[in-house]
């Protein structure tokens, strides 16, 4: 055998990889940018594979310009990340010269945005063998037309929330999916609990700045163990990416073998951080800073 010199690095452990299915939004603020960062600062591999491309459109209201990406280029996208970082295909690795080699089974779905992504996606959620499966149910994109926004919401409500193994619903989405109204931190908890029997997944309910009172307060539900989850309110106004940055950070956290309360808990600490911390733009709100927590 040849010695190994003592100056050669054996290879550093290869850090978890995760991936976000997600849209673009362009000034960086939300979707697969925010989960990128966010990725990165949790010390994980991040990839993004697109679903559509947001463009805020400063002449009408900030609202959103949405293209959705081609089918096939989704599907393309999730071929190519799956064959690479699927599960290892039996050939043996050359211990001595190549890093461990991660296997992907940790994803975040962020907005998905038609019908028709929403199918491509649950195809390869099927067939990928994910151990956890992170959804923020983006279901109503601003200036979309209301009719299509619907069908969506239902497809997701259909072929995604079955999936989920954790779901980041804010408090639209929340009533939406648990059809109870959400007043107070009361009825919040109470809707945790609605969509956790609804999904059989973890959830965490968010009332963010939206409910009264002078603390953002969240809401965890497991099955077993509900948790408040309280940070005091950094201004009243929702700051672009907060949600898309909590899902992605919970992502993050499982991945990297955190149990889902531990990684709720991480993921709440991240984004108050990260909103203390946030970047003022010309759009009507700021944007959080991911290397808030630094
Ligand atoms: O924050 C929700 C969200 C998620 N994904 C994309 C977005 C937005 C909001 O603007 O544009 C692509």
């Amino acid at each position: 055998m040849t010695p190994v010199s003592a100056d050669v690095q054996s290879p550093a452990a290869a850090p978890a990889v995760v991936l976000t299915i997600a849209g673009s939004e362009a000034t960086g603020g939300a979707g697969a940018q925010a989960d990128l960062k966010t990725f990165q600062e949790l010390g994980v591999f991040g990839i993004a594979n697109l679903t559509c491309i947001v463009s805020f459109d400063p002449n009408d209201s900030w609202n959103h310009r949405f293209v959705p990406v081609d089918q096939q280029v989704i599907a393309d996208q999730l071929e190519a990340t799956t064959a690479a970082y699927g599960p290892a295909s039996g050939v043996p690795a050359d211990e001595a010269s190549v890093p461990e080699r991660p296997v992907l089974d940790t994803v975040k779905i962020g907005m998905l945005g038609s019908p028709a992504t929403i199918g491509t996606v649950a195809a390869a959620l099927k067939n990928g063998r994910f151990r956890n499966v992170v959804l923020d149910p983006v279901l109503i994109c601003k200036g979309q037309e209301p009719g299509h926004a619907l069908d969506t919401d239902q497809a997701l409500k259909s072929q995604i929330l079955p999936l989920a193994t954790f779901v980041t619903p804010n408090q639209f989405e929340a009533e939406s999916l648990s059809g109870l109204a959400i007043t107070d931190v009361e009825s919040l908890k109470a809707a945790a609990v609605r969509i956790h029997e609804l999904s059989g997944a973890a959830v965490l309910a968010k009332g963010g700045v939206r409910l009264e009172g002078p603390d953002a307060v969240d809401v965890y539900y497991d099955g077993e163990t509900l948790e408040v989850l309280s940070a005091p309110k950094v201004g009243e106004v929702a700051v672009s990416g907060a949600g898309c940055s909590l899902a992605a950070a919970v992502t993050a956290e499982l991945a990297k073998g955190s149990t889902p309360l531990e990684a709720a808990r991480a993921a709440k600490d991240f984004v108050t951080a990260g909103i203390r911390n946030r970047v003022a733009s010309g759009a009507p709100f700021d944007a959080l800073w991911q290397g808030g927590p630094r």
